[in-house]
């Protein structure tokens, strides 16, 4: 999980690397494709449930799942990452949003504290603990910065499996009381909104947007459980996320 995960965190640098006013989309999923397959790696997402493409990259009002296509990154568009790969019999998942040229004050603001919400959560995670600890810490988070909490897409559990087992709610469920488990891997990846959390699904079936039409920014790591904490697995072996070159790994 160590070794698949530095290499998502690896292909997720370098597919950040592209982001610049005028690229397409498309041209990001081909690059990730590409470095994951020359890496002996797969693209989790693609054929996952008739996903069609390698990557998903989900911009301004979409929440995630967005398709790779045609469209270009415009100046002031924020842009989610999405990067699953599977090597050595197991999947490394780790997103980032990024901002194109000069974004908009609020939209800098959610971009901001959905790292941070990222981070909060992360700050929750101990052996012994009830999952519904962590959905507490980021909900807490999006609060105190006035940003909805989209609940139709949770974090998950991850290894040989691309989704399995456990169930990591964003927003605080008193329902949700799995202890976790030292050794337990799952995904971390709060997806925050500047107005109502509520989504609406386009009619591809694939693509969620938020119902109101305004902006939504994601933040992803595959993390262990530890009896002190969380190990984050989706960093490279000299301990880089794209997360860390923040606000903007490159421009
Ligand atoms: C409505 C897919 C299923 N699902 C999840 C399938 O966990 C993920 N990212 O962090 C994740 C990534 C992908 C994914 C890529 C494709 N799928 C897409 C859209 C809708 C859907 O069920
Ligand atoms: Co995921």
């Amino acid at each position: 999980m160590r070794r698949t995960g530095a290499l998502a965190a690896e292909v997720l640098i370098r597919a950040c690397e592209m982001v610049r006013v005028g690229v397409a989309t498309d041209a990001i999923d081909q690059f990730v494709h590409d470095l994951a397959v020359a890496n002996d790696a797969y693209p989790s997402p693609l054929g996952y449930r008739g996903y069609p493409k390698s990557v998903c990259t989900s911009v301004n009002e979409v929440i995630c799942h967005g398709i790779p296509d045609s469209r270009v990154l415009c100046d002031g568009d924020i842009v989610n990452i999405d990067v699953t790969v599977y090597r050595e019999g197991v999947h490394g998942d780790t997103s980032v949003t990024l901002m194109v040229g000069e974004v908009d004050e609020h939209s800098l603001r959610l971009v901001t504290q959905t790292r941070a919400a990222l981070m909060a959560g992360i700050g929750a995670v101990r052996a012994g603990a009830p999952v519904s600890d962590i959905g507490r810490a980021i909900q807490s988070h999006a609060e105190k910065h006035r940003l909805g909490v989209v609940r139709e897409f949770i974090g998950h559990g991850v290894g040989t499996e691309f989704h399995a087992g456990l169930q990591v709610p964003h927003n605080y469920d008193r329902n949700a009381t799995t202890v976790l488990v030292e050794a337990m891997t799952f995904t971390i990846e709060p997806m925050l909104t500047l107005g109502s959390p509520r989504a609406l699904m386009w009619d591809d079936d694939w693509t969620a947007v938020t119902l109101d039409g305004r902006r939504s920014a994601q933040f992803e790591h595959t993390l262990a459980c530890c009896s002190d904490g969380a190990e984050i697995l989706t960093q490279t072996s000299a301990g880089e996320t794209a997360h860390a070159l923040f606000p903007n790994p490159i421009t």
